[in-house]
């Protein structure tokens, strides 16, 4: 048996200069560590992320109290244990903090310390990562959703939209995903210096143009993926990520304009720019409690993809709940939203079970860490959302996927779409 024979958190950086948690876990000398990432539109029913408010060093942004408790609590609760029983070690995190969104101890300590047990499990088995999940042969790799407009709580630009995305959903391979995907941006870039906007860009990699009309967005995408010799809603679809929760007020929203409209009209709205824009998934259309108007927009158009995100927060309660629904027939999956490697895998074989697809996340804030693009692969989820071609903590994790993909070196390794 593997014991675990240290634990020890430290206070790091997230990739917008904030402050987050590291836990390295030792098994005698050899040890793994993981970061834990942090989002900026976050769902209310998400687990807790414990920050020291009142330590104004960090403007109330530190997290010396969540190292605090894993160094200090958790550690002697899980020493001795055994690494590979991830199960056991994530249901004595869960008792230990014993509230319902993790707020005693923080998801963000416990999840730093799961994470890292799952690391360290396979690097004592001698596998790679990918093949310490569920799946255990025919591994197949993620289309990646590439966020490569900001707006939203991630840019400054005025876009209502958060995410503009582009799937090249003809590629064969991963590489050959990539290679489109680059084509399309650098198109893309060109188009809006031309235009003589700002490149800059916003906190997931996207540009963030000084542009505020959802479908000047739209139309500058369509014309780089144009431009770049292929062809809108058949080699490569648009996804958007509308984050609808930051954009309602008393049963209205601004979706579409500065202007707040009913439900109904929202939704017609939606049925026009899927249409004229070929849209093939939107996430979070709807707010997180609205869910009459996700069921209703998922019934009228239930061949695209309708992803919920801050719907579900990785709960596998809301995610019955949005089943019994039908609010949605896709789920998008990030680990810190419920703290546990565990509880993350229950969710994602329940979804995958009444068949809906599974988009693993990253945040808005995050890291060198590249566990989700193992854990995409490990779960054979069909997607996988980690912004744009451009700053390192969202090129890391591609990094690691063209690594997997060279390692299984089989040609056709793509996940099925829906
Ligand atoms: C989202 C995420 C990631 P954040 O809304 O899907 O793109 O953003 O991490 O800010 O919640
Ligand atoms: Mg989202």
């Amino acid at each position: 048996m593997a014991k675990i024979t240290k634990v020890v958190a430290r206070q790091v950086f997230d990739s917008r200069g904030f402050p987050t948690i590291e836990t390295e876990v030792f098994c005698r000398n050899i040890s793994s560590k993981a970061i834990c990432p942090s989002g900026a539109s976050t769902g209310t029913y998400e687990a807790y992320e414990k920050r020291d408010k009142n330590n104004k060093k960090y403007l109330g942004k530190s997290v010396f109290k969540a190292v605090y408790f894993v160094n200090k609590i958790i550690s002697k609760k899980i020493l001795k244990k055994n690494v590979h029983n991830q199960e056991l070690i994530d249901s004595i995190l869960i008792k230990l903090d014993g509230t319902k969104q993790k707020t005693k101890l923080g998801a963000n300590s416990i999840l730093s310390v799961s994470m890292a047990v799952k690391k360290l499990s396979a690097k004592i088995k001698n596998i790679p990562l990918y093949k310490n999940f569920f799946i255990k042969k025919n591994f197949k790799l993620p289309f990646p959703l590439m966020n490569i407009i900001n707006g939203g709580a991630h840019a400054n630009n005025g876009l209502r939209i958060q995410e503009f995305m582009i799937r090249p959903d003809k590629a064969k391979t991963f590489s050959e995903a990539m290679n489109i995907c680059f084509l399309v941006i650098q198109n893309l870039k060109k188009l809006i210096k031309y235009k003589n906007f700002s490149t800059a860009v916003g906190d997931e990699g996207g540009f963030a143009p000084m542009i505020n009309k959802n479908e000047d967005a739209l139309n500058l995408i369509i014309k780089s993926i144009k431009k770049s010799g292929y062809v809108n809603g058949r080699d490569v679809s648009i996804c958007l990520d509308v984050a609808a929760n930051e954009l309602y007020k008393n049963g209205n929203y601004s979706i579409h304009s500065n202007k707040y409209t009913s439900v109904r009209k929202s939704i017609e709205n939606y049925v026009k720019i899927i249409r004229k824009f070929k849209l093939k998934s939107i996430e979070d259309p709807f707010a997180e409690n609205d869910w009459k108007a996700w069921s209703e927009l998922t019934k009228r158009e239930n061949s695209i993809q309708i992803v919920g995100d801050d719907l579900y927060v990785t709960n596998l309660q809301r995610l019955k709940k949005g089943f019994l629904s039908q609010s949605s027939n896709s789920i998008l999956i990030k680990l810190n939203q419920i703290g546990t490697v565990t509880e993350t895998l229950e969710v994602i074989k329940f979804a995958q079970k009444i068949g809906y697809q599974t988009i693993i996340s990253h945040r808005s804030g995050d890291s060198e860490d590249t566990f989700i693009s193992d854990l995409a692969v490990g779960t054979n989820s069909s997607q996988i959302k980690t912004g744009s071609l451009c700053r390192s903590e969202r090129v890391a994790k591609y990094n690691q996927l063209l690594r997997i993909e060279q390692e299984l070196s089989n040609k056709n390794n793509m996940a099925r779409l829906k």
